[in-house]
């Protein structure tokens, strides 16, 4: 069906109202195509980091000190793949498959978070990621249960319950390292060390160079800016930092009465720029990684689609298994 110029007048105009309402907008209303496809962008590389950042936590699966942090960091890795399912459904809604997505991801024209592509050299590791990657998390997240896209909002409220969850896991892990032996604190803090930087990328860049922000926050899909929410991230890092006993790695960190924020140092862009070009630590390891594992699930695939279109066809058309009786029922 054509759209006339009238129509597509209405069609803008009831779309500006649903966002002026602070009122979702739902797979079956009528959205701009730039709006359409930035969603598409957002979500993907969303859904893309979640399944990524399984593999630096999984990492360490094989070498948990304990039988209760094995359990821990397998539950956590776990949830990770449940977030990327949630994400790729809520893409899906906007008339992409996941297939698509994850094509586009292997072979590298869709992002995910330049977080991911750091190496993990210790289980101390474990509990930085689960602080501050999983606190940054929050601090980008809790606000994207308000964006405009019903599907990703609804999506973000049950992973921003799990992140907060990680998050407390990762807190408690570092704590008891804190409360361990001399080279365990040096452990943490040789982690924080390397970690902090990174966290404060995962914001992306300054506002005044993110392409995306504006357009974002004007459409609802972004309710903060890149530049508040960092802060935001910084001012509930610091004192978490205190009650840990770790040093935040920036001689440039202090508390500035006069804003009610702390002052820091800027992250180093132009590492976050090779990172995101596929020039960081690990970034191919990541993506053979994730192309070895879909490769060797295609059989599982394949196995699960001739299963359920088995079951979609009558029961009377049914191929018989040998010991199994099929349309007679006993
Ligand atoms: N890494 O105009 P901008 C997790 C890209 S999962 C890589 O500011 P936007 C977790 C950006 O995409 C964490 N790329 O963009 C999982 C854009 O690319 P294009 C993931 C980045 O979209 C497992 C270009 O740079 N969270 O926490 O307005 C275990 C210009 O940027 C990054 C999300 O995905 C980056 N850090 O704002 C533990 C949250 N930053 O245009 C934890 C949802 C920017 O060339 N996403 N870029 O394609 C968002 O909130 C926004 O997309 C961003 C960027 C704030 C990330």
């Amino acid at each position: 069906m054509s759209v006339t110029a009238t129509d597509e007048d209405r069609l803008v105009a009831q779309f500006e109202e649903v966002l002026a309402r602070h009122d979702r907008v739902e797979p079956r209303d009528w959205m701009p195509e730039a709006y359409r496809a930035t969603l598409v962008r957002q979500i993907a590389q969303h859904a893309h980091s979640e399944i990524i950042g399984m593999q630096p936590e999984g990492n360490w699966i094989t070498r948990a000190p304990s039988l209760r942090r094995k359990a821990i960091l397998l539950a956590k890795v776990q949830d990770e793949a449940g977030h990327g399912l949630y994400l790729y459904s809520a893409a899906e809604t906007l008339g992409v498959s996941r297939d698509e997505l994850t094509e586009k991801l292997i072979s590298g024209r869709q992002k995910y978070s330049s977080i991911f592509n750091y190496p993990t050299l210790s289980y101390a590791d474990v509990g930085t990621i689960g602080w501050l990657v999983d606190g940054a998390a929050i601090a980008n997240q809790v606000p994207l249960c308000r964006t405009s896209y019903g599907p990703y909002g609804r999506a973000m409220i049950r992973i921003c319950k799990e992140e907060s969850f990680h998050q407390r896991q990762g807190f408690e892990l570092l704590m008891t390292m804190m409360r361990g032996t001399e080279a365990q604190r040096a452990m943490v803090q040789e982690s924080v060390d390397r970690f902090w930087w990174p966290a404060l990328m995962m914001f992306g860049p300054p506002d005044d160079e993110s392409p995306n922000t504006a357009q974002s926050m004007a459409w609802g899909i972004k309710r903060d800016t890149n530049d508040e929410l960092r802060q935001k991230f910084v001012d509930m890092s610091v004192p978490q930092a205190e009650a840990l006993g770790v040093t935040l790695p920036d001689p440039d960190l202090v508390w500035n009465a006069e804003r009610g924020h702390h002052d820091f140092g800027q992250p180093d862009w132009d590492e976050f720029a090779t990172v995101v070009r596929g020039g960081g630590p690990c970034n191919s390891q990541r993506i053979a990684h994730r192309k070895r594992a879909h490769d060797e699930g295609a059989w599982v695939r394949e196995a699960a689609t001739a299963f359920a279109a088995r079951r979609a066809r009558p029961t009377s058309d049914r191929p018989a298994p040998s010991g199994e009786t099929v349309g007679t029922p006993a």
